[in-house]
């Protein structure tokens, strides 16, 4: 058995270290660790403050998912003050977070986890023309544009496409630049890699180069996909918002306001970019690399989520009046909200456990533990509710090496800086693949009877995916190649989740409404003295949730369980592995110490260490 060591995964945001054992005969992971190796402590910081301006703070716990952390403080206060925002505010609001989920989803496919598939220097050996050749076939062989229903359509068709750029010439430029980088020998951004793996000789040639061409043209246009966090919020990352609604006053015909039919036309035009490069890129490029790695059986690293899936729902339609008393998941077009038990044994066999409103306020549902984590409670407290839980740093070092210079950790005692959620009392994963099957099982099982758009085409996307695999979607989903799926078909339906409501905007905004923030509960003299609420989003990563206590105007604690949390988390104290843990477990390393696999499977999650450990 071999111990090794991969500290820092790199292309994450954030601190992660894992450690796995390895029988090198047959590749089998016997164990594995998951660390978040740096703390942040802004739960702390977000203690004895105004709850107006927690927002701002909290928001800086990520600059990647950023929107996600205001968005969900901004539920939460809204939440315990009983404050229901103005139509505008939630449309624009979700405007703002599904644009997020498309920029955050086509970021992490090509530029933090493409490289584990496809490697520039087999690109090298690539056929320009066939490449070309390839490039329309797979976008006619995957064309999944038609899954987007009425409700979504633009009104706007002028918007310049990106695609078709298949031609020869332009990748034998790409193919020319990326040779004068390896033949330098300085491989830059591409370097440290495992290029030599055989992993990387189960695709083409020309599918390296065509999407190592992707990845440098996706580089350069992902930045437009933000540009509603610009108008609506003022700038990305870290928009602005305010309790109440939203700070960005409406005024169609006056050119210096904050929007206008000008700026409104920058925001369908960047929808209408997003839209573009999800349907004629991301998706034939993902079904394209996914297709060969089912048909050669790769279909390893599910872990988890054949076991427990959780997610929690969003996108409220219209304005709603509170998260905890269930009016929220009432309004949500995706009501992904709930847990799925057992999916692996097929959507009919799997059991949906419902998980609502007044459930996040519940310990018995939702707590965290810190047994593996270091961190301290109270005597003889072993697991908390985020809405009593307590932030006590305790480093207490690795199990060998020196505290500033690990060998290994220690796994029998505290081994990372994110601590232990739990759903009654057991780990889950959550994601964009947890989200599917939970909307999948509710739809398929009756348990929803009347889908939503947002719902019904999740299910004809899972359909149409498992026609194109070849495999039910019980089979494909729980597998690491099922997770960077899932991701990619989430950005599709965000990215008409956000032409939906952008289209509902302007017509609110042509009847007459320009109201974005309500402020008659504002000022903390309305306020009750005391009051708790929570506030969640399905960010990109999964289930967020923030939960707050105000008293006497301030905030009394606040706590955060993040969607990287839950996957990253290190063992309970009953020793259930969590999402990243159990995914290593599943999966087969062929050399122990170049473990591809382990960086594949990891980096299926998305990892966000920052978020996680907070
Ligand atoms: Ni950072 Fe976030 C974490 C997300 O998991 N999605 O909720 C926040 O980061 O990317």
């Amino acid at each position: 058995m071999k111990r090794v060591v991969v500290d820092p995964i790199s292309r994450i945001e954030g601190h992660l270290r894992v450690e796995i054992k390895v029988d090198e005969a047959s590749g089998k992971v016997e164990d594995a660790l998951s660390s978040g190796t740096a703390w942040r402590g802004i739960e702390l910081v977000a203690k004895d403050r105004d709850p107006r301006d927690l927002w701002a703070f909290v928001q800086r716990i990520c600059g990647v998912c950023t929107t996600t952390h205001a968005l969900a403080s901004l539920r939460a206060v809204e939440d315990a003050l009983g404050i229901t925002i103005p139509k505008n505010a939630n449309y624009i609001r979700n405007i703002m977070h599904s644009s997020l989920d498309v920029h955050d989803h086509i970021v992490h496919f090509y530029h933090l986890h493409a490289l584990d598939w496809v490697s520039p220097v087999a690109a090298l050996s690539a056929d320009p023309a066939k490449t070309a050749q390839l490039q329309n076939d797979v976008l006619a062989t995957y064309n999944v544009s038609g899954l987007a229903p009425a409700e979504t359509a633009s009104k706007d068709s002028a918007y310049p496409k990106e695609f078709p750029k298949a031609t020869t010439a332009y990748f034998t430029a790409v193919q020319q630049k990326v040779k004068k980088i390896v033949e330098s020998g300085q491989l830059g951004i591409f370097s440290a890699q495992w290029w030599d793996h055989p992993d990387y000789n189960l695709l083409p040639p020309e599918v390296h180069l065509m999407a190592v061409s992707h990845y440098l043209n996706i580089l350069d246009r992902q930045r437009d996909i933000v540009i509603p966090h610009v108008v609506f919020g003022g700038k990305n990352p870290h928009p602005h918002y305010i309790v109440g609604g939203m700070p960005c006053s409406i005024s169609m015909n006056d050119m210096n306001a904050p929007i206008n039919t000008q700026r409104l036309g920058a925001v369908e035009q960047s929808i209408a970019l997003a839209k573009d490069l999800v349907d004629n890129f991301y998706l034939p490029d993902l079904l394209a690399i996914g297709k060969i790695y089912v048909e050669k059986g790769m279909i390893d690293g599910g872990g988890l989520a054949k076991k427990r899936v959780m997610s929690y729902g969003d996108y409220p339609d219209d304005t709603y009046t509170g998260t905890s008393n269930g009016d929220y998941h009432k309004k949500c077009i995706v009501r992904s909200n709930g847990v799925v038990e057992n999916f692996a044994l097929g959507v009919d066999k799997a059991t949906f456990i419902p998980l609502e409103g007044k459930d996040f306020m519940d310990p018995q549902y939702l707590s965290e533990e810190v047994d593996h984590s270091w961190f301290t409670y109270p005597d003889g407290t072993k697991t908390l509710h985020p809405i009593e839980g307590v932030t006590d740093p305790k480093f207490t070092g690795p199990k060998s090496g020196t505290k500033e210079k690990w060998e290994f950790l220690d796994e029998d005692k505290k081994y990372s800086w994110i601590k232990s959620p739990t759903f009654k009392g057991k780990t889950a994963e959550v994601g964009p693949l947890a989200k599917y099957i939970v909307v999948y099982t509710k739809v398929k099982q009756g348990i929803i009877k009347d889908p939503t758009w947002a719902e019904s085409m999740i299910v004809r996307q899972i359909d149409t995916v498992s026609q194109v695999l070849g495999v039910p979607a019980h089979v494909w989903m729980t597998t690491m190649v099922g997770r960077t799926a899932c991701r990619g078909l989430d950005a599709q339906v965000a990215a008409n989740i956000s032409q939906y409501f952008f289209n509902k905007l302007v017509s609110n905004i042509k009847n007459g409404d320009t109201t974005v923030a309500d402020m008659t509960k504002f000022e903390p003299n309305t306020w009750d003295k005391d009051a708790k609420g929570v506030g969640l989003v399905d960010a990109p990563r999964g289930g967020l949730g923030h939960w707050i206590h105000i008293k006497d105007g301030r905030s009394a604690n606040y706590q955060c369980i993040v969607p990287s949390t839950w996957n990253a988390c290190p063992k309970t104290a009953a020793n259930e592995h969590g999402a990243y843990e159990d995914s290593m477990i599943d999966t087969h390393v062929k050399i122990a110490d170049k473990p591809l696999e382990i960086l594949k499977v990891i980096h299926s999650f998305d990892p966000c260490l920052a978020c996680a450990t907070h």
